[in-house]
This record gives C-alpha cells, structure tokens and sequence, in this order.
C-alpha cells in the first residue's frame, strides 16, 4: 500500500516501573499487528515518566528498556519509528498550547490523576495534573489517527479527541482528530493475586505481575500462586471467576488459542493442571522474549532512537508552524 494512503497509528509507553504481561497483552503486542496496516510511530515517553519522582540514573536506564522491549517484541522498524519524546520539543510546546485549549474542569474528570494521587490531590506535582495534555500533544503533534492503548487510556484519548475538535472550532481545521484502538481481550489483565483490580506496574505486591523481565522459572511459580475462584471448573466467567478469567485471556492470549478451546482442553482437570499448563506457556514465552531482549545492545538502541527523532522531526515542526499560525503568534 502507498504509504501516504496509511492511516498513522502513536502510542507509548512510560519508562517508569517494571513492564508486565498487562503492558504487552493490553499495548504492545497489539502495536506489532498493526504495523503492517499502518503507519506506525511508537514512543518512550520520558517526559510523562517525571510526573512522579524518579531516580535520574534508573530513568535513563529504563529509556534503553522500554525501547529494547519494543524492539523485543516485535516492532519493526522496516515498518515502525521508534524515539524518545524528550528529543523532539515540539510535544512540549504543543502541550502548553493545548494547555489554553483545555478546561480546568476536563482535567478535573481524568480518573489516573486521582487514582495515582492516593487521596492527597493537593501535593502531587502540576504536572501529573497536567499529563493528559502532554499526552493529546504527543498524539495531536503527528497526525495520529489511531492511538492503541489498554482500556485505561481511554479517557486520555477522548480528551486529545476533544483538545483537537475544540482547537479546530477555536481557530482553523488545522488538527487531525485521533481515536482510540482498544483489543476486544487483554485490554485489561488483572493482577494475579487480585484479579478485582488490574495488573499493575506500581503494585506493592510482586506477585500481583509477571514482568517481562523476570526470571522465567519465578514467574512460572507466581503463575502456580496466582489467586483463583472457589469452584474448580476451568470455565470463563468474567463476573463470577474473575480469577480463572483473567487467567484464561493470558493463555489464551499468548498461545494464540481460542478460550472456547482451553476451557474443553481442560474440562474437567481443574485448576492446578491448567495453572501447570499456562507457567509453561509463560516460561516458554519469557525465555522466548528474553533471549531476543539480550541479543539489543544499548549502543544500538541509543543509534535507532535518534535516528527515529530525526525522521519524524519534519512532522512535529510543520504541526507546529500550522498551530502558531492559526493562533496568531507567527
Ligand atoms: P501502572 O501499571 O503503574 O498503572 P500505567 O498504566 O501508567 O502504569 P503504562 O506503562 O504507562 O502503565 O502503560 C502502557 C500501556 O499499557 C498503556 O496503553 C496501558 O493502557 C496499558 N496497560 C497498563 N496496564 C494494563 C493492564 N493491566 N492490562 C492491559 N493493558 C494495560
Ligand atoms: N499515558 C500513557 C502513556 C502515553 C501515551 C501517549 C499513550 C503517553 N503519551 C500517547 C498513547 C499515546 C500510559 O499508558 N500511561
């Protein structure tokens, strides 16, 4: 297909806490099936990362961690850009533009800010606020049209829907308006020792996530612990048996095997054969995921992440020109 036909698709992730199953099955994963169809950019989001606190040397490690996963994963950059937000200052820019776009009452709705604030709203930082429009600038900047997230983010999307149709009614049609791509499974994995809530980086628990780097025999035994519903019929039931549920869409998932197929696989086996079934299947997958992840030196990731700005710089910057025309300041 031509690619200027392409619809562009941006998405991305923090470079902050340990990335799980959720982040692979819910995001990522979901990025690398989409790469042919679209026009794809995919970014590590640093500047979102320093909403909360972060050790500046870990920070700059998980940089080259978040990229190597993508690279891990499957993002191909004969199809795909990679790059690290903080090079294009662009994302900044926009977002403070945005910033006069948006309503003290749209960032008042967003559910991550207060979740993430813990109850203490008054002393989280401006900009764990404010991250939202940085996230609509970092969407808005490339002409997204298709923006893949876990169900999480979908209340940050709607708002760059709204930021962008608000803009082109203020000013001129200048912006293109994105929408969300949420997977129909694995939009939301659960945590395996409560899987009421989901699956979560800043769990306090480890043994509420699998994460992509973990030692695949560990995670082979969290699966072994992973917390279950009284009965022991391997049967998916989302509002009964959230546990065997959240289960069965991981295995599901990562085996490439209908539900239908695993609840007959194991009917009748009970709960501690299919929990057998699926740490193979997790340890197959990690060992898998790892040995490409170890094959990425930071030295070549440091190369593909500039290189990706440099390629996408012309977009940011004619984004930009249009915005301050409209505006009235160039
Ligand atoms: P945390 O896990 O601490 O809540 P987060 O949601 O901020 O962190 P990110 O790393 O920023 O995590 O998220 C990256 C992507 O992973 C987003 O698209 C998000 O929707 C998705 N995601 C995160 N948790 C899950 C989950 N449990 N299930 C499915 N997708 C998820
Ligand atoms: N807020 C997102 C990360 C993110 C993002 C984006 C995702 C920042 N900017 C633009 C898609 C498009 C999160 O997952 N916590």
């Amino acid at each position: 297909m031509n690619e200027d036909k392409k619809l562009r698709v941006f998405s991305g992730v923090q470079p902050s806490g340990n990335l799980h199953l959720g982040n692979y099955l819910g995001a990522i994963s979901q990025w690398v099936n989409m790469q042919e169809k679209y026009n794809c950019i995919f970014c590590v989001v640093d500047y979102h990362a320093i909403t909360v606190k972060q050790d500046p040397e870990i920070l700059r490690k998980k940089i080259i961690e978040i990229a190597k996963i993508y690279l891990a994963s499957g993002i191909d950059l004969e199809n795909s850009i990679i790059f690290q937000q903080s090079d294009i200052k662009e994302h900044t820019e926009l977002a403070w533009i945005l910033n006069t776009v948006a309503r003290i009452s749209d960032l008042n709705k967003m559910t991550q800010f207060k979740d993430k604030a813990d109850g203490n709203q008054e002393n989280v930082s401006v900009g764990l606020y404010d991250y939202p429009v940085l996230m609509a600038a970092d969407i808005i900047l490339y002409n997204t049209d298709v923006v893949p997230v876990g169900e999480d983010q979908l209340q940050h999307v709607e708002l760059a829907r709204d930021l962008a149709k608000r803009f082109n009614h203020n000013f001129d049609k200048v912006l293109r308006v994105p929408k969300a791509e949420i997977r129909k499974e694995g939009a939301r994995i659960m945590g395996l020792d409560d899987p009421t809530k989901k699956m979560s980086k800043s769990a306090t628990s480890e043994l509420n996530y699998i994460a992509l780097t973990d030692d695949p025999d560990k995670a082979a035994k969290k699966i072994m612990k992973a917390s279950t519903d009284s009965d022991m019929e391997v049967k998916y039931d989302k509002e009964k048996k959230p546990g065997i549920s959240n289960l069965l869409t991981i295995y599901s998932l990562l085996a490439g095997k209908e539900i239908k197929e695993l609840e007959k696989e194991y009917s009748g086996k009970g709960y501690g054969d299919f929990k057998k079934g699926l740490a193979e299947v997790v340890k197959k997958f990690l060992i898998d995921f790892q040995e490409k992840y170890n094959a990425i030196s930071d030295d070549e990731v440091k190369k593909l992440l500039k290189s990706g700005a440099e390629k996408i710089q012309p977009i940011a910057e004619d984004t930009i020109l249009r915005v301050k025309k409209v505006i009235g300041v160039k």
